[in-house]
């Protein structure tokens, strides 16, 4: 309770002293923007959930200035995309929750176009010439990765275009969400309101459990892996046992309940028997919690609870289809329903990744030594999905404690994407492991402690592997000395 206190005083504090310069400067942005010449603005934004709501929110902000654009979504924007756009026609682009690491490129490359670069990224440091217009929290003394989101900064951005785009706010509610950060937390907080006030988006108390509103209820508690729950989360005959022991029926007319369909004693007795089951966790009752519902979709839609929302377009920015998922955030019902299809499709595709490692495990393609998993997939898996497959390897209870996950993909011809994840209970920063890995090489670690990614050029690959067991082998030692 003290730390949380005292971030929210020193939250008000930053906010008090740096609120209004954040917001000038992204009004002068704003109006700087429309004060350029009309011509075709070419808009890049990241492939996640937090990207593609970015770009939704930007599209229909230059919708209603009738202004023409492209759109182009990448899933890390690399030295070698600001060389590419550097050549092309366009004279005016806006990146969205991506452009702040390569600052200096934009300065170099970009002479004679206007780029404007609104994102929440750590900013690589750099004195911006006249024509590079950046706006990002870090340099108001916000904190990017919990305060504020790619979507919530092109939000503010958007309202100084036209303060019509208020109703834009629900958006950004997904980027919040998708990035995993807490709308009640920091900047996001404006954000909640307006959407809250523009009537699009309710908060209610409710049971943090993924999938209320689509989820068979007994599956959804199966699937509890955000939150333990003894003898339920990962046990389906367990569930059962448990739902029939506090009086609910997992099953009417031979129709699976979801959460959303208890009435509210049903509800009552649920969320008494998690917390009772919980009792042992730290937090037993954190599983109650704040759930974000879009007040305009039907009960029981994918799209009605945000985290759900998000994780469609999630799948949608993963399966290549990033355009769906815009057309999901604009309310467009043929893109909703295409965008909700995507899930399905991103769960097939990360169960075969998954099929993929247990068919080779005694084979060139995973590498299994001491304390180190390396699946090599060259093209079998898709990179964008690959970090999600380790991410699952990892959560895998039969895999031994303390062991470094890796997966390799290809990108493409001449890049492979890394991902690297950890099973096990010691501190360790992953994303520091993965510079070490990556030495002087030309790769680029994006990433935090708990789950770090790499793109580095094919060629490299099985250099990198030789240099992945050294340093994990290392580090193993260093581990088991502590
Ligand atoms: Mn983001």
């Amino acid at each position: 309770m003290n730390d949380e206190q005292e971030n929210t005083t020193s939250f008000n504090e930053r906010f008090n002293r740096h609120f209004n310069d954040f917001d000038k400067a992204l009004k002068s942005a704003a109006e700087k923007f429309l004060s350029l010449p009309d011509s075709r603005v070419r808009v890049v934004s990241h492939l996640d959930a937090d990207g593609i709501s970015s770009a939704a929110i930007i599209i229909k902000a230059l919708n209603r200035l009738g202004r023409f654009y492209s759109l182009t979504i990448l899933p890390q924007l690399k030295y070698e995309d600001v060389v590419r756009f550097s050549s092309e026609k366009d004279k005016v682009f806006i990146f969205t929750d991506l452009g702040s690491g390569e600052l200096c490129a934009f300065n170099e490359l970009m002479k004679d176009k206007q780029v404007f670069i609104l994102d929440h990224h750590q900013p690589e440091a750099c004195e911006l010439k006249e024509n590079i217009t950046h706006v990002n929290p870090h340099n108001f003394d916000f904190n990017g990765s919990s305060e504020i989101c790619g979507a919530g900064v092109t939000y503010m951005f958007a309202k100084h275009l036209d303060s019509k785009n208020k109703d834009l706010s629900r958006i950004a509610i997904l980027g919040i969400i998708g990035d995993v950060q807490n709308p009640k937390e920091g900047l996001n907080k404006l954000i909640l309101k307006d959407a809250v006030d523009t009537g699009n988006i309710k908060v209610i108390k409710g049971l943090r459990i993924f999938g209320a509103q689509t989820k068979p209820l007994y599956k959804a508690l199966v699937q509890s892996t955000d939150f333990n729950i003894p003898g339920v989360t990962g046990n389906e005959s367990g569930a059962i046992q448990f739902l029939k022991q506090i009086g609910v029926e997992p099953k009417i007319n031979g129709k699976w309940r979801r959460i959303i369909d208890l009435d509210k004693d049903e509800l009552k007795r649920l969320v008494e028997g998690i917390v009772m089951l919980r009792f042992g966790e730290d937090t037993p009752e954190d599983i109650i919690g704040d759930v974000y519902l879009f007040t305009k979709e039907r009960e029981g839609s994918p799209l009605k609870d945000a985290k759900e929302f998000a994780t469609v377009l999630n799948a949608c920015g993963r399966m290549g289809k990033a355009s769906y998922g815009i057309g999901a955030c604009l309310g467009d019902l043929r893109f909703k329903k295409l965008a909700v299809s995507v899930l399905d499709d991103y769960r097939k595709e990360i169960v075969n990744g998954l099929k993929f490692f247990e068919k080779n495990r005694n084979s060139n393609y995973v590498i299994e030594e001491n304390g180190l998993l390396i699946i090599n997939a060259q093209s079998k898996i898709k990179p964008t999905v690959i970090g999600t497959v380790c991410s699952i390897i990892a959560r895998n209870t039969s895999l031994k404690d303390d062991t470094f996950i890796m997966g390799l993909a290809r990108i493409d011809d001449r890049y492979t994407k890394i991902s690297m994840r950890y099973k096990g209970n010691k501190e360790v920063n992953l994303k520091e492991i993965l510079s070490d890995i990556l030495g002087d090489s030309e790769g680029e670690v994006g990433g935090h402690h708990f789950a770090a990614g790499a793109y580095i050029a094919s060629e490299y690959e099985q250099e990198f592997i030789n240099r992945a067991k050294q340093v994990i082998q290392d580090k193993l030692l260093k581990v088991k000395t502590l």
